[in-house]
């Protein structure tokens, strides 16, 4: 037992915590001493069921010997090595496994430290694409409403949530967005795709009519949007934004920080809802969460056309100290290895019936207006207290958490996303916590 499991001596000043309510957590803090499979343990020594695989990245669940053994080997071998104008094999082993397993064409990798980071490296690329393809009017980037996009400057702007945006009032200029598709009218309690708002993508016409399609480099969106409480395309919308970005000029990023790595059932939502886009963004999974890394997708087309001038030139101004971290590629190389060795890349699909019918079979309780299902994800949205938006929501993760379950929220819409080695009966176990609470909180 080290110090950090008696929270009676910790002092809990210094820490200042990323998006918390510190003074509030400081108060009554919630604290976890280690994991192992689908459980956390608490510093009191409560198991705690993972219903959010962390924070929707320990996809293969906690503490699995062969990535900590090939951590432990990789650090003892070669622990640090450049990347710039040096190499090292693992980061090429690694970045040849992932192209094998990426949606057709997107095979070459770049890689980053997080999905922050892998966002603001797609758009430096799509300005950069643009540019090389004698196209240098391009520059606007367009984003979508509601959509998380991580937190630096780039990611922020072309985010649409207004708070990680207000106190931030320097955005990037020349950037747009296309509305969001959430539609509880017409598509409550929809199972996986809903049936309205197809249309919704032909904001992207409306953004080419108002600027020009020859000022618009990119648009960026998540295809299944995760922090703002579980948004599933409707059926059609992903292959007509596609078509409208081919049609002028304009690359389209997935950002798959969240749906990378099995979440939907499928290896990425590409697969899923079989739309391409010429990048996409990864993180989270990619190491199982246990050593940050991230990597940029980017198909032959974009990676090919700044491959030219003189040899000598370097192509791409652009990289982290950490890219292709020798042990994030260990963490990352072993990780894979789970997933194929255990089908976890395409397990959700398997589970996704049970998954889907247990989530709906919460629709009945005080409160709960939507429930949205797809893949391994479940969005349960609340109607929000009057004048406390996010109140209910926050209490409900509370008292899951005092009862054993890890749940996220986004304002008042629950989101369950447990690791995709989830039992049936675990699923259950979830729905069971979750229900309860939801009643308590009513
Ligand atoms: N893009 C997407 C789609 C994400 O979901 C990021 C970028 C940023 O990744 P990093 O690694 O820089 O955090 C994310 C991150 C939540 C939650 O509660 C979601 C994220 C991060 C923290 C909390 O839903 N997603
Ligand atoms: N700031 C300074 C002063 C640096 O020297 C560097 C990298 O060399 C950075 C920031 C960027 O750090 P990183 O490459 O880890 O993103």
């Amino acid at each position: 037992m080290t110090v950090h499991q008696i929270p009676n001596t910790l002092q809990l000043e210094s820490f200042w915590m990323p998006f918390t309510a510190n003074r509030q957590f400081k108060a009554t803090p919630r604290l976890v001493a280690s994991a192992e499979g689908m459980h956390y343990t608490s510093v009191d020594g409560r198991k705690i069921l993972d219903g959010s695989a962390g924070l929707w990245c320990v996809n293969a669940g906690h503490a699995r010997p062969q990535i900590a053994s090939a951590v432990e080997r990789q650090l003892m071998t070669l622990d640090y090595a450049p990347s710039f104008q040096m190499g090292h094999p693992i980061a090429f082993d690694f970045a040849q496994k992932l192209a094998e397993i990426a949606p057709a064409g997107l095979d070459r990798i770049f890689f980053t430290n997080s999905g922050s980071e892998s966002v603001d490296t797609a758009l430096k690329i799509a300005l950069a694409y643009q540019r090389a393809a004698g196209q240098p009017t391009r520059t606007r980037l367009i984003g979508r409403e509601r959509g998380y996009h991580g937190v630096g400057f780039g990611g922020m702007s072309v985010g649409g949530i207004v708070n990680n945006r207000r106190a931030f009032a320097t955005h990037l200029p020349g950037t747009d967005h296309i509305r969001h598709t959430h539609d509880l009218a017409r598509n409550a309690f929809s199972k996986e795709q809903p049936d309205h708002g197809a249309e919704f993508a032909d904001d992207v016409e409306r953004l080419v009519a108002l600027h020009g399609a020859e000022t618009i480099a990119a648009v960026i969106v998540e295809p299944v949007a995760g922090s703002t409480g579980v948004l599933i395309p409707p059926k059609g919308y992903l292959q007509r934004l596609r078509e409208l970005c081919t049609r002028h000029g304009i690359l389209l990023i997935f950002d798959e920080v969240i749906t990378g790595f099995g979440r939907l059932g499928t290896p990425f939502a590409a697969n899923y809802f079989g739309v391409t886009p010429d990048l996409m963004t990864t993180a989270k999974g990619i190491t199982n969460g246990v050593i940050p890394m991230g990597a940029v997708f980017a198909s032959r087309k974009v990676h090919d056309t700044l491959m030219t001038g003189p040899e000598s030139q370097i192509e791409l101004f652009h990289g982290y100290t950490y890219s292709a971290h020798p042990v994030a590629c260990a963490a990352g190389l072993a990780t894979l290895g789970i997933y194929q060795s255990e089908g976890l890349l395409t397990r959700g699909a398997s589970l996704a019936e049970h998954w889907q019918k247990t989530m709906h079979g919460l629709r009945d309780l005080p409160n709960v207006i939507d429930i949205r299902t797809i893949g391994l994800v479940a969005g349960i949205e609340l109607a929000s207290r009057p004048d406390a938006v996010g109140a209910r929501g926050y209490d409900a993760m509370v008292d899951c958490f005092n009862r054993g379950l890890m749940i996220r929220i986004t304002a008042d819409t629950i989101a369950l996303s447990p690791p995709l080695i989830v039992k049936p009966e675990q699923i259950d176990e979830m729905a069971g916590i979750v229900a309860d609470a939801i009643k308590r909180v009513a």
